[in-house]
């Protein structure tokens, strides 16, 4: 719910040109004097890391940058009116809605990267401009015109170098965690995490983004639980992290109900490079069967624990070399 909104932008209007004539003391029958209107405020998206979510637009839908200013006497220019300068987290995607249609505008890729969005209306002009050889007291002025205004959609598609992803209660967060700097909400239930969250990780000067994607079950795809809209941030990461927790019964099969859950919602995500981790294992006391053995060994698993930090430098070195 918080990656996706939908908002209104409206460009300022243009200030309207001024009509008006120098009357002044030794200058009786001046000349026209009506200065122009202001250009309208536009509105301008720039991208930034310090968000994660669409929070924002659900709390504010519509946008208005401000008005030009009229034309004053003496020729004075009216004030132009303010640009707004909206920030929106990278990864985030402009889609303009025309009738029932949506169109892709703009994709924010990168950090800093600013685009104008809608375009504030243009100033009007005053009489001055209207003065001819035949016409030396001309009343005409225009009108400033209106700002653009436009529906939008917007959704956000988060660029992580790499995605944690599992069931929930599987101990993604704890690993973001221990991996980043970052501090997310941690408990013994499913569905803690309800919005991404975003951590780096620094390898041999390197900086890589890694996002803890709300957990998914079976269905997902088809909205169950959470539903399938933290699907789509995975399709932006170069490689995932799997984590299967090592209290599974049968880890094959968790891991496969997850990947089946990723084809449904997008084949693609088939060919994405992953490190199957087998999470919660604490002590070697555990005891696996056979049958997870052989699932370990054929899918090269790495058996970590958050709590020891049980081969997380071994997954550090693993996440490098799967990504450089
Ligand atoms: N024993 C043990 N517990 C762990 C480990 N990692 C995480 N946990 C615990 O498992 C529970 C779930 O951890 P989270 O990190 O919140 O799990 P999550 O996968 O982010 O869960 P959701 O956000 O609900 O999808 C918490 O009680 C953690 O303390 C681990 O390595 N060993
Ligand atoms: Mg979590």
């Amino acid at each position: 719910m918080l990656d996706s909104a939908n908002i209104l932008v409206q460009a300022g209007k243009g200030g309207d040109g001024f009509a008006s004539f120098r009357r002044e003391k030794y200058v009786p029958f001046g000349g026209p004097w009506g200065g122009d209107g202001g250009e309208g405020g536009s509105i301008f998206f720039v991208a930034t890391k310090e968000l994660n979510n669409l929070v924002n637009f659900h709390r504010k839908k519509i946008y208005q940058a401000q008005n030009g200013e009229t034309g004053k006497t003496k020729n004075m220019k009216g004030k132009n009116g303010e640009d707004l300068i909206i920030p929106v987290p990278v990864g985030t995607l402009v889609y303009e809605k025309k009738g029932n249609k949506q169109i892709l505008t703009h994709d924010f890729i990168n950090e800093k990267d600013i685009k104008l969005i809608v375009q504030g209306g243009k100033g009007g002009l005053g009489n001055t401009h209207f003065k001819s050889s035949t016409n030396q007291t001309p009343k005409e002025f225009t009108l400033g015109t209106q700002g653009d205004v436009r529906n939008l959609i917007l959704d956000l598609k988060l660029i992580a170098d790499i995605g944690i992803i599992g069931f929930p209660n599987s101990g993604k967060s704890t690993l973001l965690k221990i991996l980043t700097k970052a501090n997310p909400k941690i408990a013994n239930y499913p569905f803690t995490t309800l919005d991404p969250n975003l951590g780096t990780l620094n390898i041999k000067n390197k900086t890589f983004v890694l996002a803890d994607i709300p957990g998914l079950i079976e269905g997902a795809s088809k909205g169950k639980g959470l539903g399938d809209k933290f699907l789509k941030h995975i399709q932006r990461t170069k490689i995932l992290i799997h984590l299967v927790d090592v209290n599974n019964v049968d880890l094959e099969l968790a891991y496969k109900t997850i990947t089946r859950e990723l084809i449904d919602f997008d084949k693609s995500l088939k060919k994405k490079k992953e490190i199957i981790v087998i999470s919660k294992y604490d002590t070697e006391e555990i005891s696996l069967s056979p049958e997870s053995l052989k699932f370990i060994q054929k899918y090269d698993c790495l058996l970590i624990s958050s709590l020891t930090h049980k081969n997380i430098d071994e997954l550090i070195k693993k996440i490098y070399n799967l990504i450089t």
